[in-house]
């Protein structure tokens, strides 16, 4: 077996909402640090009215950590936050170990889950540009600190050739992405005809599992953050003989580093362009609400907000069923056509397919009605409900030919009456 990394987490608990909440987030941290491989020894918190600029924590907590990293023998901190670089540099100088801060945490998961040749360049973009950002922080540092106009330091010197062979890097591998991303738009401008869902949701929640279920698949499910990072779509039969194009992709966390997202922009593009959205929550997870949020926040930047969504709430069968009662009825105030299962115990998936052929029927779609020209109440009506497109009498000037968007609901019970009407003018003759 590989020896882990022996690490201790650091948190700083300052403005957060509330004591229970900065909990939460170090308990992700945990689960963060133990996906990237590393195994806890030890937690350090503190509560501050103010970051400390230089050592984000207090000097005093500081030698507390130095020591137990002597007795412990831990060799890397990592933080539940974002640090500047001059930050990370003082806290290794004075502790003498590794720091790792929430972004490279997060972005060393994703390097470590990263199988497909995209996913594995759209990582190394992520990280390049990453440390760009960090150089060029320090940069600003270091000019701040030697001061004068025109001070050239060595180290200012050593930065700024990082920093040109980064962005050369960074040009190599955009290159090679967008050869590999023209081969999925061939891919996508085939599926352009088929209605598009997409599965979304923070990370390890279930959305592989529910993929695996509704397809039959047999994606890669782990108790993991980030266990998937590409994306796959495979067709959904649904009852009423419809078929649509379904997508699992990457899961979500709250402030996911924004490099990520633009670097993995072409394979969050099935979300963007998706025309429904299967939003899936952890029901059994206490911060579920902020999680919905978090997702939330992520979709607003990806210009995704405004989409159709279904939502799902998964690992039903983790709850009590007391508290599961009470939990449901509060959900469904907010989200009234929310869909409760479990994709582990294969419940609740009836209703789930209902939820997405609703959607299919109240989706608005061009479609071509045939009525007889006698049937003038019926042609307001369409006026009055429908967007008519086109509009013309076939050769006899029997019938009118409209080309309208409505919605597979409406079409039916206008067909019905159509039918209705010549059934009579039948029976009639
Ligand atoms: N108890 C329970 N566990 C579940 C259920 N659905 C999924 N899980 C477990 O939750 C963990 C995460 O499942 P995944 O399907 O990999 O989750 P994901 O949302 O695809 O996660 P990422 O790809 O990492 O973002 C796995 O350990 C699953 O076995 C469920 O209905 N009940
Ligand atoms: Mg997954």
């Amino acid at each position: 077996m590989i020896k882990k990394d022996r690490v201790f987490l650091v948190g700083v608990c300052c403005g957060e909402k509330s004591r229970d909440y900065f909990q939460e987030t170090i308990e992700e941290l945990k689960h963060l640090a133990e996906t990237a491989g590393a195994e806890v020894i030890n937690t350090y918190s503190q509560n501050l009215k103010s970051l400390d600029s230089s050592t984000y924590i207090k000097k005093g907590k500081i030698s507390e950590i130095k020591n137990a990293a002597g007795q412990f023998k831990v060799e890397t901190l990592i933080f539940n936050n974002d640090l500047t670089p001059s930050q990370s540099k003082n806290i290794s100088d004075l502790t003498g170990c590794n720091v790792v801060d929430r972004t490279e945490i997060i972005l060393a998961i994703f390097a470590l889950h990263a199988r497909t040749k995209q996913a594995k360049l759209q990582v190394e973009l992520a990280q390049l540009e990453y440390s760009y950002t960090k150089l060029k922080h320090m940069w600003k540092h270091l000019s701040r600190i030697k001061g004068g106009i025109g001070f050239r330091g060595p180290g200012e010197k050593q930065l700024e050739t990082d920093r040109r062979m980064i962005r050369k890097k960074t040009a190599v591998l955009k290159k090679k992405i967008n050869a590999v991303e023209k081969t999925t738009v061939i891919k996508r401008n085939k599926r352009r005809n088929f209605v598009t869902i997409a599965l979304v949701g923070y990370t390890n929640v279930g959305k592989s599992t529910i993929f695996n279920k509704l397809t039959r698949e047999k994606r890669y499910i782990a108790d993991q953050l980030f266990a998937t990072l590409d994306s796959m779509s495979r067709i959904l039969k649904l009852k009423s003989g419809e078929e649509a194009v379904i997508t699992d992709t990457i899961g979500f966390i709250r402030k996911l580093p924004h490099k990520l997202i633009s670097s993995f922009h072409s394979t969050l593009l099935e979300v963007i362009e998706a025309d429904l959205l299967l939003h899936v929550v952890d029901i059994s997870n206490p911060y579920l609400f902020d999680q919905i949020d978090a997702v939330d926040n992520v979709l607003q930047g990806l210009g995704a907000a405004d989409k159709n969504v279904i939502y799902v709430f998964n690992k039903i069968d983790k709850m009590q069923s007391n508290y599961y009662s009470f939990l449901k009825k509060k959900i469904m105030r907010t989200y009234i056509d929310a869909v409760f299962i479990s994709a582990r115990e294969d419940l609740g998936f009836e209703r789930l397919f209902d939820k997405i052929e609703e959607y299919f029927l109240r989706r608005k779609v061009d479609l071509e009605v045939i009525i007889p020209v006698e049937m003038q109440s019926l042609i307001s009506f369409m006026y009055d409900k429908t967007e008519i497109l086109t509009e013309k009498l076939d050769r006899n000037k029997e019938n009118y030919i409209l080309k309208v968007k409505t919605t597979r609901q409406l079409y039916s019970s206008i067909q019905k009456q159509i039918d209705d009407y010549k059934l009579k003018q039948y029976i009639n003759k």
